[in-house]
């Protein structure tokens, strides 16, 4: 990752010293659990003046039929994507979302057909009419949800297993979710919703062991990575790649 994260967009987080040599051990030892997982790793190349480049998810969401390229909520962000676009028109159509909308990847939730936006201060309602209107022709619903306490969706909220939310209540408006199990994070883990779905097995942060037993205490299947030195960053699991399913 560039040495530049350390100058790195925190809206909630004060700043805080990134070890560079730790944080890169933890994002080899991520791959590495991807790679556990069957998947195959494929890298970008650094962008040395792109300090939040490492948080690939904000700049696409990547659909069975399309790859939808965002348009960061930081305009010190929009330069990530030209460089996630190249890597992923191997893969998928492209299509994009325009001004004024403004979206990061980190505020959408795909649950199946079901595609959630946060509202939030990186994404807008227009980012999710626009979204709504490029999912439409392959049978997605797209609903927006609000985000307060957080930065994104997806912090307070991500699938950690087929039918059931990981969520931190107390940072969107539970209503919108309906229809899924629901397990709520530890109340002393209030960053812990952030989990990545492989396959079977949930990977969660190593830092937040109340909130993983909760769900090995429902049957799931999960797997601790430590990314404490990204989370200095305001990043978490979800942020630091695009899971690309092979639909071939
Ligand atoms: C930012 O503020 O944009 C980065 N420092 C952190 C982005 C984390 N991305 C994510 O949660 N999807």
């Amino acid at each position: 990752m560039p040495p530049s994260i350390v100058r790195c967009e925190l809206t909630h987080l004060a700043r805080e010293p990134i070890d560079l040599p730790r944080a890169n051990a933890q994002h080899r030892a991520y791959e590495h659990a991807l790679e556990g997982l069957g998947c195959r790793i494929e890298r970008l190349l650094d962008l040395p003046d792109q300090p939040d480049s490492v948080f690939v998810e904000d700049a696409a969401i990547v659909f069975d039929e399309v790859a939808v390229i965002a348009r960061p909520g930081a305009a010190s962000r929009r330069a990530e994507i030209a460089s996630v676009e190249y890597a992923l028109e191997q893969w998928r159509p492209i299509v994009r979302i325009e001004a004024p909308a403004t979206l990061d990847g980190g505020d959408v939730l795909v649950a199946g057909r079901r595609v959630y936006v946060g509202i939030s201060r990186r994404t807008n309602e227009e980012a999710a009419r626009q979204l709504a209107h490029l999912l439409r022709p392959h049978g997605y619903t797209v609903a927006p949800v609000a985000v307060t306490g957080c930065l994104h969706l997806k912090s307070a909220v991500t699938l950690a297993a087929p039918d059931t939310l990981l969520v931190n209540p107390a940072w969107i408006e539970g209503a919108a979710l309906d229809g899924f199990h629901a397990i709520s994070v530890d109340p002393s883990e209030p960053m812990a919703a952030n989990v990545l779905r492989i396959g079977d097995v949930t990977l969660c942060a190593a830092a937040f062991p109340r909130t993983r037993e909760r769900l090995e205490q429902r049957g799931i299947q999960t797997r601790p990575v430590d990314a404490s030195e990204l989370a200095k960053a305001e990043g978490a699991l979800t942020c630091c790649s695009l899971i690309v399913a092979n639909t071939r």
